[in-house]
């Protein structure tokens, strides 16, 4: 039994193409001989496709009842412990809710230590940013999206098939605002485009582990004295 498994989460509001990309991204990274499980944390309506996944042999697990990254921390926490005691992946890929905050998924994930003898070592956190609604987004839930793309080691302007060159670019811009460290790529879920990209990074890449000084900085950087709000 491995003790090391790696958990990658793939965030963006709500229908930036989560789901699509996950279900690519873990074909791929199974076809590459990786014992894979999946963890949705599902709010929205189109949940993961178990057809797919069992014909696959993969494990997935859905968690509802609340955001994994903070109400139903614990019950995320105790599935990790399950899966790594049950069927011990190699990569656990989150799709975790439209409105989650990647540091709390971090330290949530890493409260399964304490459940199993489990190291969690973390991928680079994965930000899809919705090309075609960037307009939306920017105005509606602006803070939402900053604080996922603030959080984010590489973001995806997603649905580039569907987006017109001016607004990919002013998401590209957007992200660069927001998160000038971040690296920035562009997938198309539904096509294909960008997730073996995507697949190298989770595989070959960590981030580093939920450090409240670091996430306090970060917010103290962004908004200055509205801090801790
Ligand atoms: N054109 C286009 N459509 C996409 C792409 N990725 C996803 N979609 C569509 O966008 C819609 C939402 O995709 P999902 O994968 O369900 O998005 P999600 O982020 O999982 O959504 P929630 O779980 O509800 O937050 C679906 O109709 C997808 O078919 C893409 O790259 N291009
Ligand atoms: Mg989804």
């Amino acid at each position: 039994m491995g003790i090391i498994m790696k958990v990658s989460q793939i965030a963006g509001f709500l229908g930036s193409g989560k789901t699509t990309a996950v279900m690519k991204i873990v074909d791929e990274l199974a076809k590459d001989g990786r014992r894979i499980a999946i963890v949705v944390n599902d709010v929205g309506e189109i949940g993961v496709d178990s057809k797919f996944i069992e014909s696959r042999g993969l494990r997935a697990r859905e968690i509802s009842g609340g955001c994994i990254c903070c109400q139903v921390a614990g019950s995320f926490a105790d599935t990790l412990a399950l899966l790594h005691d049950a069927y011990d992946p190699d990569i656990v890929v989150v799709e975790p809710s439209g409105v989650a905050i990647p540091w709390g998924l971090k330290r949530a994930a890493e409260y399964s230590e304490a459940r199993t003898n489990v190291k969690v070592e973390h991928a680079p956190v994965i930000t899809l940013v919705d090309a075609p609604r960037i307009e939306m987004l920017m105005k509606a839930v602006r803070r939402l999206v900053e604080t996922q793309i603030r959080e984010a080691d590489v973001c995806f302007i997603n649905k580039v098939d569907a987006a017109s060159e001016a607004d990919i670019r002013k998401a590209e811009d957007f992200v660069r605002l927001v998160n000038p460290d971040a690296e920035i790529a562009r997938m198309s879920a539904e096509t294909g485009e960008g997730i073996s990209y995507a697949c190298g990074i989770i595989s070959g890449r960590t981030s580093g582990r939920y450090d409240e000084a670091v996430e306090e900085e970060r917010l103290r950087k962004q908004y200055g004295g509205e801090a801790g709000r």
